[in-house]
């Protein structure tokens, strides 16, 4: 069993119950982690405290991502109610609408911003926020797709995004090793959440990685939160800088 007793996790990217962050406090709470969940906006709020109450020790924090002020004050809190903290998960993500639905080509430079500011850089400001209180090392956590590496129809902006975004992740770990702060992604395979909503034709990608996936089966969110609790335990010391795929195996397929 994996341990997380006494350790602080941090986790961003709550909207709802199918979040991927839902699945990922539920695993890291069921190892015997605290939780500090953060959400986006007033909007999400009392969803976020429903799903916090069924945790035995999870307390909620508000913060837009896109503002270096609201990362600042949120951090602040989280020293407060924290002595220190061990777990930082960035479950978050987001371009325009228009971006992941039209011709790549056509891509606007305010949509690209967009998307690599709150997908990217994100990670960047919170790794920045958080190593002070990580006193004891830790474990950052952030969530991508194989859209990075190979093109899937829509993903477009995205793609770009995930690509620097595990590119960021090889960055990160260099720069906070020597604080004993382990930096990984976690590759998910594709799952019906709110970001998958009103995605044309996701339930062909779905279809796809039934048939084609060596495991003839598409992922349980739940799967990548227990990968999550692994990454974030002692039993991944040696891990950092990596990109692990929760996918049933799809992107190992030719065809
Ligand atoms: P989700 O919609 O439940 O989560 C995305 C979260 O990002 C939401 O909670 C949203 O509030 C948050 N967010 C967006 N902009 C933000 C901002 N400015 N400030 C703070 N939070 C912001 O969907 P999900 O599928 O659970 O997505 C979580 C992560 O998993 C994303 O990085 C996504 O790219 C990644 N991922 C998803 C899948 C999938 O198929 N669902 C597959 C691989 C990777
Ligand atoms: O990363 C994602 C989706 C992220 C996402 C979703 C939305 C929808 C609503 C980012 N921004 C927005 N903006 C919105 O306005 N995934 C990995 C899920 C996903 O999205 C796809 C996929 C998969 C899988 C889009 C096309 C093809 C496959």
């Amino acid at each position: 069993m994996i341990d997380l007793k006494g350790k602080v996790a941090v986790v961003f990217g709550l909207a709802n119950k199918r979040s991927i962050a839902w699945a990922v406090c539920q695993k890291l709470s069921e190892a015997g982690a605290s939780l500090a969940i953060c959400y986006q906006s007033e909007r999400l709020q009392r969803d976020a405290e429903t799903l916090a109450a069924e945790l035995p020790d999870a307390k909620t924090f508000q913060c837009d991502v896109a503002h270096d002020e609201q990362i600042e004050a949120v951090f602040a809190r989280i020293a407060e109610a924290y002595t220190t903290i061990h777990i930082l998960v960035h479950a978050v993500a987001f371009a325009p609408a228009d971006a992941i639905k039209n011709d790549f080509l056509q891509t606007k430079r305010e949509e690209f911003r967009i998307a690599q500011d709150v997908s990217v850089y994100s990670l960047i400001a919170l790794a920045r926020a958080a190593a002070p209180l990580m006193t004891e090392g830790g474990s950052i956590l952030t969530l991508t797709y194989y859209g990075a590496e190979k093109v899937f129809p829509n993903y477009n902006v995205m793609g770009v995004a995930k690509a620097a975004l595990e590119s960021t992740v090889r960055y990160l770990a260099a720069s906070l090793g020597s604080k004993g702060i382990r930096v990984n992604a976690i590759s998910a395979g594709p799952i019906k959440t709110l970001a998958a909503r009103g995605i044309g034709d996701f339930s062909s990608i779905l279809t796809a990685v039934e048939q084609r996936s060596p495991l003839h089966r598409n992922v349980d969110a739940l799967e990548v939160g227990n990968t999550a609790a692994f990454l974030s335990s002692p039993l991944a010391s040696g891990i950092t800088g990596e990109v692990t795929f929760v996918d049933c195996g799809f992107n190992t397929t030719g065809i």
